[in-house]
């Protein structure tokens, strides 16, 4: 353990519960269902593979993580260590700019706690159907009028190294996002497409576009921008088609996103073929459940919601996550 001469841990990763007060937490079983997704919401998850317009922060909340952000931003490479992944630019065009990193929630408590807001516990647990862990988090950051794409792409094709695939990504904006900035689009029912291979998350926007047929290359014509205001954040499946273009507007484009699991998902690591992206994350043994400091358990459902458990609506798990993957294009 990383401690500080006061013995508290500057590894945010040791403390598997929040750690200040950004986000009050619901006492009862009562409490949590303020917060829960409507069968409606349930039901366009499923079709579509996306749902969106969930209120997960307030404006001081997202003023107190975009403080946070200048900081994660700024740090010298000595103090970006416990990053799994570190890019201040990852596009690969010479003129755009895209910020990416991952594991910024072991570094500042807000980031830290912002898994632990409510809203998002109990909307994650109603789309993933069962209790979860946290896998990692994520900043996206355009900045005005330079802010470079993040090309189509489908998540789970970046995390086979776990299995099986029960996973779910929670899109937050740290500013209004909106066309004009560079929101992200999903293309409606693309969770049925199987898992496509990866093409690339920085260079071409289009370049998954040579490996699809032909009915799915038009159904990117219904590809709906998900504008949010900032606080507002939009859940996808691991299987979603999602991208994002360029910002050429005179406001930056910042967003967190949340990526959680099952809390039976196992490491996948044997045999994987991009283990050099993996060099900074944390170990993934080959078959064993993914638990520990780096994969605490995000919601309890059974424990935290009693009897409402059994009447909150939930998806239909075995329809939308493992058997989604052998249908292969
Ligand atoms: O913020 C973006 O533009 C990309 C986000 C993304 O790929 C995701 O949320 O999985
Ligand atoms: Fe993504």
């Amino acid at each position: 353990m990383q401690t500080q001469n006061n013995g508290i841990s500057l590894d945010l990763a040791d403390y598997g519960q929040p750690i200040c007060n950004l986000f009050v937490q619901p006492k009862t079983a009562k409490e949590w269902e303020q917060y829960m997704l409507t069968e409606q919401q349930i039901a366009d998850f499923e079709r579509d593979g996306f749902v969106r317009g969930i209120e997960v922060m307030s404006d001081e909340q997202v003023d107190i993580l975009n403080e946070e952000l200048v900081k994660l931003q700024s740090l010298t490479d000595d103090e970006r260590e416990l990053f799994y992944h570190y890019e201040s630019n990852e596009s690969e065009d010479p003129d755009r700019v895209l910020f990416h990193a991952i594991g910024g929630w072991r570094i500042t408590p807000g980031f830290h706690d912002l898994f632990w807001s409510p809203a998002y516990r109990m909307a994650a647990y109603q789309l993933l159907g069962q209790s979860f862990r946290l896998f990692h988090d994520q900043l996206f950051c355009k900045p005005a009028r330079h802010g470079g794409v993040v090309a189509w792409h489908q998540d789970y094709s970046y995390w086979t190294f776990t299995k099986p695939m029960h996973h779910l990504t929670c899109w937050i904006g740290l500013d209004d996002a909106n066309k004009e900035n560079g929101c992200l689009y999903f293309v409606p029912g693309s969770h049925q497409w199987g898992l496509l291979p990866i093409t690339g998350l920085t260079g071409g926007m289009e370049a998954v576009r040579e490996i699809l047929n032909e009915e799915q290359n038009a159904s990117f014509d219904n590809r709906v921008a998900n504008e949010l205001k900032r606080g507002y954040a939009s859940f996808h499946h691991p299987l979603t088609m999602h991208g994002s273009y360029e910002n050429v507007s005179d406001r930056s484009r910042r967003a967190v996103v949340l990526n959680a699991m099952s809390f039976q998902t196992l490491g996948n690591t044997a045999g994987y073929e991009r283990l050099d992206a993996l060099k900074d994350f944390p170990a993934m043994d080959q078959d064993k459940v993914l638990d520990g400091n780096f994969f605490p358990l995000l919601f309890d459902g059974d424990k935290e919601l009693e009897a409402l458990a059994e009447r909150v609506p939930k998806v239909n798990q075995a329809m939308l996550y493992h058997n989604q993957i052998l249908k292969q294009v």
